[in-house]
């Protein structure tokens, strides 16, 4: 019987026979089924495999919704749960889109992971606006701020599973401080440790974690974020995970030491995530920024799959056809696992190949 051979390492592909064959050692003794959708490989490896999900696409868009059912064991709102969108007029909440996702994964068996409580961007201008007019000050704000944490996490107490409770809190560069937002400026330095309390109150069940960009390894930044998970965890705050968003870009250094980042984080006994994975590069595409792309992801899941306590691996969007890269980086494109025709490409069957192996025992 011909099986195909992939050369990776000693990985067999299994021919659509069912034969497993490995060039070296004959049969090897637990097959392994390939090609399966994302979700199926992950419970195997005991990880989440979630996406961020576009609200309109999942209204208009059958193959994108199908696609989101069979493919993935998490969502994650990629813009109805920022608070922009959730409280548009002070007081009023728009939760429809939101309580749309949540239902449609909790038909789907899908955990949600909840993005974001606070961030300095996509806020509202009432907000904004009140804040730098000086109308809302910093008593009335942290008011707002508690209020807005408590309504959002009771509203959906019990079902989400874990909150990206304040999102990218520190600056880049060599020297991270937190960001100057109107949280700092207003609620004081430890304003993060205020949210996790507030978050934990009004859901003791939900898993809190903070959430960042270019952390994926041991850098300035990454650092910084272990350093005060170490000062709250001092504190007794409920921090009880940290994200990494991973959004890659070829023309940047592989993040090839993300396992031992995560391991760090892992040791002090907190959950890992990779929260928002793509992979982009300058457009046109070839067969050298396909393998870069198929590595780039890969090396963010396997560090996922060394690290116990590392439960979900997230990808920004699945398909080309709708993705937050081409319209913020010019002349970059393609960044997720499934073309505009949701056909996979290989980083989606290197994403399928590396769950299918499982973690290392
Ligand atoms: O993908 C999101 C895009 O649709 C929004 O316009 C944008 C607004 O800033 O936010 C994008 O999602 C971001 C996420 O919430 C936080 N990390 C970076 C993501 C990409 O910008």
């Amino acid at each position: 019987m011909a099986a195909a051979l992939v050369a990776v390492g000693a990985l067999a592909w299994v021919g659509p026979s069912g034969a497993v064959a490995d060039s070296r050692h004959g049969s090897i003794p637990r097959p392994v089924t390939v090609d399966q959708p994302l979700r199926v490989l992950g419970a195997k490896a005991d990880v989440l495999i979630g996406t961020a999900v576009d609200m309109n696409a999942l209204a208009t868009d059958t193959t994108y919704r199908e696609r989101v059912r069979t493919d993935f064991s998490a969502v994650t709102a990629e813009n109805v749960m920022k608070w922009a969108e959730l409280e548009p007029t002070r007081g009023q909440y728009n939760w429809g889109p939101a309580d749309q996702l949540v239902a449609e994964a909790r038909r789907n068996g899908q955990q949600i992971h909840g993005h974001t409580l606070l961030w300095h961007s996509q806020l509202p201008t009432w907000l904004t606006d009140g804040v730098a007019s000086g109308d809302i000050d910093s008593a009335e704000l942290t008011e707002i701020v508690r209020n807005h944490i408590r309504t959002v996490v009771g509203h959906f107490k019990g079902k989400v599973r874990a909150w990206d409770v304040v999102n990218e809190a520190f600056t880049d560069g060599s020297a991270p401080v937190l960001r100057d937002t109107i949280f700092k400026q207003h609620l004081g330095d430890d304003y993060i440790a205020k949210a996790l309390r507030w978050a934990h109150e009004a859901d003791p069940r939900a898993k809190l974690f903070l959430n960042d960009y270019a952390i994926d390894n041991v850098n300035a930044k990454s650092t910084a974020y272990f350093e005060l998970a170490k000062t709250l965890k001092a504190q007794r705050v409920p921090l009880h995970g940290q994200g990494f968003q991973g959004h890659l870009d070829l023309q940047y250094p592989l993040p090839i030491d993300a396992h031992e980042n995560l391991a760090r984080f892992d040791r002090l006994g907190l959950e890992t995530a990779f929260t928002e994975v793509d992979v982009r590069y300058f457009l046109p595409g070839d067969t050298y920024k396909t393998a870069g792309q198929v590595g780039s992801f890969n090396v963010l899941l396997q560090a996922c799959l060394l690290t116990p306590k590392c439960v979900m691996f997230t990808v920004w969007g699945f398909t080309d056809k709708y993705s937050w890269v081409p319209g913020f980086f010019e002349g970059q494109g393609e960044a997720t696992p499934l073309d505009a025709n949701f056909q996979p490409k290989p980083a989606y069957r290197g994403l399928q190949q590396t769950l299918a192996l499982g973690r290392p025992r």
